[in-house]
């Protein structure tokens, strides 16, 4: 883990901090999670949040990424979408929240096999 990451780590959780959220973390119900987009990978590439809850995808690669985000049914086939493709130009984020419980693929259409799972629980 870079530097870097820790740096931006540490500005997001003083920002969740100062919005009264506490501590972020992936599975805490706070205000806000970061997925970090680096070396053609989500960082982590699986984690929980709540309903509601804020997430921000980070690009820290130096090219373009194009996130994705598609409920999954029981299966495990694609569901319906919940955003819509994003193009993710590099050093910038944008943040969604997800408001339906279920599991949810993050998936960048330009590299085939970046994805990433995200769990949602009310
Ligand atoms: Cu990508």
């Amino acid at each position: 883990m870079s530097r870097r990451y820790h740096l931006m780590l540490a500005v997001t959780l003083g920002l969740a901090s100062a919005m009264g959220a506490g501590l972020a973390h992936a599975t805490s119900g706070g205000k806000a999670t970061v997925v970090v987009e680096r070396d053609i990978a989500y960082q982590p590439d699986e984690q929980t949040v709540h309903v509601g809850q804020a997430i921000r995808v980070e690009n820290r690669d130096p090219f373009e990424h194009k996130t994705r985000v598609t409920r999954l049914k029981p299966d495990g086939s694609l569901g319906p979408m919940a955003v819509a493709a994003h193009l993710d130009k590099p050093g910038t984020s944008f943040t969604f929240t997800l408001d339906e419980p279920g599991t949810y693929e993050v998936r960048c259409l330009l590299h085939d096999g970046m994805a990433a799972v995200i769990k949602v629980v009310k």
